[in-house]
C-alpha cells in the first residue's frame, strides 16, 4: 500500500470541506497556506487546486524550488502577469466556479480578479484556517523544536541579563542564541520589557537599561521549519517589591489553572474563564487586559483564540499558548506563558523553562 504523504493528506482533507458546497477549484494566496497545502516554503506563489490537477503557479525565481519541494503540484512558471496565467489555467481547465482567500485578498485584487478571470468567485471562508488550527504529527514535531530552541534560550538568558546592559542587549542575545540553535528566525519582535516598561504587555526591547530591583518579561520565540513558538517569562534583578512577587504568584497559580483545566470539546471563552475568574477574585481583573491565549503554528496568532468572545471548540491537537498577566501602568507587570498541546482532558505542556519566580 502506497502511503499517503502528509501533503497528500492536507490536501485531501481541504478539498472534503472546501468543494463539499460544489465548487470544484480553489485558488490559495496566502502564504502559509500554499506552505500548508504544498510543502514549498518560498513565497510569492499560488495554488490552484481541482478535483484533477494541482496547479503551482509562481515566476522563475521559485520554479525550481516549487519542483523541488511541492511534488504534488504541477509548476507553472509564469512571465508577465500572474492572473493572466492564472485565467489560461481556468480556460485549459474548463474551470468557471473558483473559491478564493476572501480574509487574505485586497478589494483592489479581488476587482482585478473579477475583471480578468471570467469565472464566478466564491469566498472559501475560515475553512483552510479551522483545518490548520488541528496539529498533526509533523506540525507538532516541528512546533516541538521550536519551543526547545526558546527553553534553551530562556536557560542562556539568566546567565547574561545583569544591571547595567540595556533591554535590546538582552533582546540580541536572546535572538542569537536562537539562531545558534536551530532557529531559522524568531517568531515576532522579541519582547524586553523592564523596570515600570514592564507594565507594557507588548514592551518591544528599548535602550532603557536595567536595574536592581526590576522586573523584567521576556517575550519571545523561535521559527522551526516554519513553526513557531511563543513563551513569555518574567524575572527579577535582585530583591523586588513584595506586592509584584504576590501578583507573580497569582499570575503563576491562574496559568496552573487554566492549563490543567485546558479539555478538549471546551469553548475558547471556557479556558479563559479559568483564569480571569481567579484574577478577579485575587482583586487584579481590572489589569488583565487582553485574552488568556491563541493558537501557534505556521503563524504566531492563529485559531483557535482563547478570550472571552471565543466560541470556538477547543479539539484535541489544537496547540494554544496560555499567557495570564497583570500589568499595573507605570510600575510593573507580570506575564507568564507556555504552549500547551490539547489532549482530552491530559493537556500536554511543550515549554519547560522554570517558573518559580526568579530573582538574579
Ligand atoms: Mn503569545
Amino acid at each position: 500500500m502506497v502511503r499517503k504523504s502528509i501533503w497528500e493528506a492536507r490536501l485531501d482533507k481541504f478539498k472534503e470541506a472546501a468543494f463539499k458546497k460544489k465548487l470544484k477549484a480553489a485558488f490559495i494566496s496566502n502564504t502559509k497556506n500554499c506552505s500548508y497545502l504544498s510543502g514549498f516554503t518560498g513565497d510569492d506563489s499560488f495554488l490552484l487546486i481541482s478535483e484533477e490537477k494541482n496547479i503551482f503557479i509562481t515566476d522563475s525565481r521559485y520554479a525550481e524550488q516549487a519542483a523541488a519541494q511541492a511534488p504534488d503540484f504541477q509548476v507553472r512558471e509564469y512571465k508577465g502577469a500572474m492572473l493572466d496565467a492564472l485565467f489560461e489555467e481556468l480556460g485549459k481547465n474548463k474551470i468557471n466556479v473558483m473559491g478564493f482567500e476572501d480574509s487574505d485578498t485586497f478589494i483592489s485584487t479581488y476587482k482585478n480578479m473579477k475583471r480578468k478571470l471570467g469565472v464566478r468567485l466564491e469566498p472559501l471562508g475560515d475553512a483552510l484556517l479551522k483545518q490548520r488550527s488541528i496539529k498533526d504529527a509533523t506540525e507538532l514535531g516541528n512546533i516541538k523544536k521550536a519551543v526547545q530552541v526558546a527553553d534553551s534560550a530562556f536557560e542562556h538568558i539568566l546567565g547574561f541579563i545583569k544591571p547595567g546592559i540595556s533591554e535590546m542587549d538582552v533582546a540580541a542575545e536572546l535572538e542569537y542564541n536562537m539562531k545558534k540553535n536551530g532557529a531559522e528566525k524568531c517568531a515576532f519582535d522579541t519582547v524586553v520589557a523592564s523596570g515600570e516598561r514592564s507594565s507594557m504587555p507588548h514592551g518591544v526591547a528599548s535602550s532603557r537599561i536595567l536595574k536592581k530591583g526590576d522586573a523584567v518579561t521576556l517575550d519571545y520565540g523561535a521559527v522551526v521549519s516554519g513553526y513557531c513558538s511563543d513563551i513569555t517569562r518574567t524575572v527579577f534583578i535582585g530583591k523586588p517589591e513584595e506586592e509584584i512577587l504576590k501578583i507573580y504568584g497569582i499570575v503563576l497559580e491562574a496559568q496552573r489553572r487554566a492549563i490543567e483545566g485546558a479539555f478538549c470539546s471546551m469553548r475558547g471563552s471556557e479556558i479563559d474563564s479559568i483564569a480571569r475568574d481567579y484574577i478577579k477574585e485575587k482583586g487584579y481583573n481590572e489589569y488583565f487586559g487582553h485574552g488568556l491565549g491563541h493558537g501557534i503554528g505556521l503563524d504566531i496568532h492563529e485559531e483557535p483564540r482563547l478570550s472571552p468572545k471565543s466560541e470556538t471548540i477547543i479539539k484535541n491537537g489544537m496547540t494554544v499558548t496560555v499567557e495570564p498577566g497583570v500589568y499595573i501602568p507605570g510600575k510593573y507587570g507580570v506575564r507568564i506563558e507556555d504552549d500547551i498541546v490539547i489532549n482530552g482532558q491530559e493537556p500536554i505542556i511543550l515549554t519547560k523553562a522554570a517558573k518559580n519566580p526568579i530573582i538574579l
